[in-house]
């Protein structure tokens, strides 16, 4: 259970008082859709309820023209194209050798280098996050072609708003991203994974579940962790990993793992259920990362914090 202070709503919002210009871009959406919300204000599900599940979403094309009319689709082989045509059904896509061996050799030299001169450090057990604000090349990774083709996916203007750096498995339980980057409406997000060698069933391979995409968006409401008008909810993290496994039984899901060659990339759906493998091998290293995209045509925010994003 969290501890009071944690959960206390107002050391958030007196944090975020002072981070107007990163918080101000759900402003004109809390004004179209009547919500009286500063940008630094607390911020969740809660607040949507009674709106329309679409309400203040721009009308887009289909999939199918916002692809073709993607440069970046246009560059990509026929069998990547495919993937990424059948997105929205899927509710993920995968591009083979997306990134050539000295694009790849790059990226490992340049996390190498920011972990030898301890410009960044793990965070969370295992996890170099936010790389990209570090590091040109591995910047210019995550906006290279890649946001292009989850800007199209999306429908939206994507931004990079997070990437994640792995020399292990994660071995994270099964979510969606919805839990942790969440937009109103639902859907403004997705994830962009990254081989940065070949990944084998021993070193903690991507898990995800086809089609999970399609389930309800499971939120603090889902596992009561609503919280208060002053406080935000009192459950674990592990209360939802574990709400998610009894769903991952109860819809008969059936597990996919991703057994990426280096410089592939599998783009995963806002409400994609996914996952780290067990990394059985600890001889072997497990070289990825990955990029996390919101759109700035949603309200972005996190759920469980209930904390607007810091775009
Ligand atoms: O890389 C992995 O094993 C999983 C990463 C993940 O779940 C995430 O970034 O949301």
């Amino acid at each position: 259970m969290l501890s009071f202070l944690r959960r206390l709503k107002l050391s958030y919002a007196a944090y975020n008082l002072f981070q107007r210009r990163r918080l101000a871009h759900n402003l004109p959406i809390y004004q179209q859709l009547g919500l009286r919300k500063s940008y630094f204000s607390p911020i969740s599900s809660r607040d949507f309820v009674g709106l329309a599940p679409t309400a203040g979403r721009p009308a887009v094309p289909p999939l199918a023209e916002r692809l073709a009319a993607c440069p970046a689709f246009r560059q990509l082989p026929a069998a990547s194209q495919a993937s990424l045509r059948a997105f929205d059904e899927q509710g993920f896509a995968v591009l083979p050798g997306f990134f050539i061996a000295g694009e790849v050799a790059g990226i490992n030299q340049s996390l190498a280098e920011l972990v030898r001169t301890r410009k960044i450090s793990l965070r969370y057990r295992n996890k170099f996050m936010f790389a990209f604000r570090k590091s040109a090349t591995i910047a210019a990774a995550g906006e290279s072609g890649l946001r292009a083709l989850v800007s199209a996916v999306l429908g939206h203007e994507a931004t990079l708003f997070q990437s994640i750096n792995f020399l292990s498995g994660s071995e994270q339980h099964t979510h969606s991203d919805s839990i942790h980057m969440s937009t109103f409406p639902l859907g403004g997000m997705a994830a962009a994974w990254v081989a940065l060698e070949d990944i084998t069933p021993d070193n903690g391979p991507l898990h995800y579940y086809p089609g999970s995409h399609k389930l309800p968006y499971y939120l603090n409401a889902d596992y009561q962790n609503e919280g208060t008008d002053w406080l935000i909810g009192d459950k674990d993290y592990a209360e939802y990993e574990a709400f998610i496994a009894g769903q991952v039984i109860a819809q008969g899901l059936q597990k996919q793992v991703f057994l990426a060659r280096k410089g592939d990339v599998f783009i995963w759906h806002a409400n994609l259920l996914h996952g780290g493998e067990p990394h059985r091998d600890p001889a072997q290293t497990r070289k990825s990362m990955v990029f996390h995209y919101f759109s700035r045509a949603h309200i972005c925010y996190h759920e469980i914090t209930q904390r607007p994003a810091l775009l």
